[in-house]
């Protein structure tokens, strides 16, 4: 792995080595487009209704109750309430050193003198424990979440610190994270948060301070975990990870987002310590999890009952849980795979995610989200009072705030930070993984600086041109991610000369003295195709899904006549998927005639007497991407539509 020896100080993943060097956001701008309009919606709507449903709900207001010695009383929210505080914090740090509204730092310092207080002299806080009439410090380690917590708040001193330069933030995370090496380091307690996120968090600070213990006490964590250091419980010691040890695991399993924080943290010490054999176990956990557990939209977790994986192939889209927190999980380990490998499946494994998931989470206000993230909604959901908070997998619509409400500010963290996802250097030049409209100015190896100019309609259209616009005079290379969701089809690249070729999935590559001026253009396939799933996920069987680019399709009852609901869609691949107006698709098939089979006093028979219900031909059935969809009101949805005829072979795996 190469030293990163430039590195910018706006990084929110900042590794020492590896094989690409990420870039920070006062290097990578995102000026328009799609991602362009939801970081605005971010930074204008999402903050604010954050921090009020957090002061509403008492979550901030704790920290008073804990200086005042009314917090035995007066606690609101859940054991991990003071962690969403942090999250909105380190959102709110990852905005302001963006550009984002100049009024994030009065807000930061205001919640930050707000929390000061009720960290106690040995740097321990949390409002859930420790005090009068609470539980003692450390007696649930399983649930208590207090380590948890301190992963977050230490992100957002880093995030502080990075964006914005040393405050007091910093300065209350890093006596937390000393607290935590001295209690928890050797010769101290032997135990492991039920929740992983503290092993990432002191990673990051020990790459922002220098500190080598930070990173020797993560180590510790990691290989803490997988040998019951937690309490055996009714879901078995695997939901917390804690059943067999990071680097003899084959899949990530148990708790979806405990198991991805975790297995983000495990890539952080390799990285750092130079730790191959770990860094190839999360690797091959990763391959796993992606070939059997994971849903079309990059969405993981199908156990609505413990938020976990399922066995492999378990996928059942009216049950998916693939919690919005799971989603950002994933592209935290996606992105730090691919730093440390190059790798371009994990930038796909990130698109996908996060077109899918964390852009289908918020509605286009900003100001309800998806906690679970369904690819099958049977029944219309309720309107949900815009005031009140929601059970977080039930409604059909997005919710304003949920009592556990981990996942907002999940999004606005990573909304705040995603300029940084977009490209990369190393030795050789600048790559590109994610394309949005964008400016990217950095330095090369040498001082060399380069400037260029990324302008797309992506993911509408499919064209993508960067114009060079500061080189220096040697030869250097310009790489693309060729997604690997083009296979089958042909995507082009055209050099500054305006040659064009072929290029097939994975990386394409210029090199050349550029100039200013030069312009490289990929074209990328946007017709929408029919996706057929491994027969192994039974659950899917007779279906098909539409994926257009990076965009997951769905039928949506709104868009049927005659106020019919999805379950009456059948679609027929034998003919192709169309564009429809304003990045709809209309797909070739028929509607069943409403009341059939509806009827039925039993829904099984002799199979000589089953046969399809009655249907009426339609002029194609209208999709809308998966992240759009209960934008318009209650509906029911279906990303995975059954066939007009049962299929005698199933189709391939074709994303
Ligand atoms: O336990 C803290 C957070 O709450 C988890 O990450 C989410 O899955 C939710 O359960
Ligand atoms: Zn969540």
């Amino acid at each position: 792995m190469r030293e990163n020896t430039e590195r910018s100080s706006v990084l929110p993943v900042a590794p020492s080595r590896g094989r690409l060097r990420p870039l920070g956001l006062d290097e990578v701008q995102i000026t328009g487009g799609f991602w362009d309009r939801r970081r605005q919606v971010n930074a204008i709507a999402t903050l604010d209704h954050c921090r009020d449903w957090m002061e509403r709900a008492g979550w901030i207001g704790n920290f008073s109750a804990a200086v005042e010695g009314r917090i035995h009383r007066d606690r609101r929210g859940r054991e991990f309430a003071d962690s969403d505080v942090y999250k909105l914090l380190e959102a709110m740090a990852w905005a302001a050193g963006s550009g984002a509204g100049t009024g994030l730092d009065a807000q930061i310092a205001a919640l930050t003198e707000t929390i000061a207080p009720a960290q106690e002299p040995d740097g321990y806080l949390s409002t859930a424990f420790g005090r009068p009439g609470q539980q003692p410090r450390y007696s649930d380690l399983p649930w208590g979440h207090e380590l948890y917590c301190y992963g977050h708040l230490i992100q957002a001193g880093v995030a502080q610190t990075r964006a914005r330069g040393e405050s007091e933030l910093a300065k209350i995370a890093r006596r937390a994270a000393d607290h935590v090496c001295a209690t928890f380091g050797p010769g101290g307690i032997e135990g492991v948060c039920g929740h992983p996120e503290i092993e990432t968090a002191l990673v990051e600070l020990a790459r922002t301070t220098g500190e080598q213990r930070y990173l020797d006490q993560a180590a510790l964590f990691v290989d803490r975990r997988g040998h019951g250091a937690l309490a055996d419980i009714e879901f078995g010691r695997a939901y917390f990870q804690d059943d067999v040890p990071v680097r003899e695991a084959t899949v990530l399993r148990g708790h979806a987002v405990r198991a991805l924080y975790l297995a983000a943290g495990a890539v952080d010490v390799a990285v750092e310590t130079g730790d191959e054999d770990l860094l190839a176990a999360v690797v091959r956990q990763w391959e796993t999890t992606v070939a059997r557990r994971t849903y079309l939209t990059g969405g993981m977790g199908s156990h609505h009952r413990d938020e976990s994986f399922g066995d492999d192939f378990v996928l059942p889209p009216d049950r998916a849980y693939a919690e919005t927190c799971a989603g950002v999980a994933s592209v935290m380990l996606s992105w730090r795979l691919l730093l440390a490998t190059g790798d371009p499946r994990y930038a796909d494994l990130a698109e996908r995610t996060l077109f899918n998931v964390v852009a289908t989470s918020p509605s286009e206000d900003g100001r309800a989200f998806f906690y679970a993230n369904t690819l099958h909604r049977r029944r219309r959901g309720t309107v949900s009072p815009a005031d009140a908070e929601s059970p977080r997998a039930e409604s059909s619509l997005r919710a304003p705030w949920f009592a556990v409400s981990c996942c907002p500010t999940n999004v606005a963290r990573t909304l705040a930070q995603l300029p940084a996802y977009l490209a990369t250097a190393d030795d050789h030049g600048i790559q590109l993984h994610q394309y949005a409209d964008a400016e990217i100015a950095t330095s090369l190896a040498g001082g060399r600086d380069v400037a260029l100019r990324v302008r797309t309609d992506y993911p509408s259209g499919g064209c993508v041109t960067v114009r060079i616009g500061r080189s220096p005079a040697h030869p250097w290379t310009l790489s693309l991610r060729v997604p690997a969701w083009t296979r089958g089809t042909t995507a082009w690249l055209a050099d500054p000369d305006g040659v064009r070729r072929a290029v097939a999935p994975g990386t394409a590559e210029v090199t050349r003295v550029f100039r200013p001026g030069d312009e490289i253009r990929l074209d990328l396939p946007m017709a929408p195709r029919w996706i057929g799933a491994d027969p192994r996920v039974d659950a899917v069987r007779g279906t098909v899904a539409v994926q257009r680019g990076p965009l997951v399709y769905c039928a949506e009852s709104v868009d049927l006549p005659g106020g019919r609901e999805v379950d009456a869609v059948r679609v027929d691949p034998s003919a192709e998927p169309e564009d429809g107006p304003d990045d709809t698709v209309v797909a070739p098939g028929e509607l069943a005639v409403p009341g059939q089979p509806d009827g039925a006093a039993w829904p099984y028979r002799p199979l000589a007497e089953a046969s399809a219900s009655a249907a009426e031909g339609t002029a194609g059935i209208v999709l809308v991407p998966y992240h759009s969809w209960a934008n318009r009101g209650p509906s029911t949805m279906r990303v995975w539509l059954p066939t007009t005829e049962p299929r005698a072979t199933p189709p391939g795996r074709q994303s």
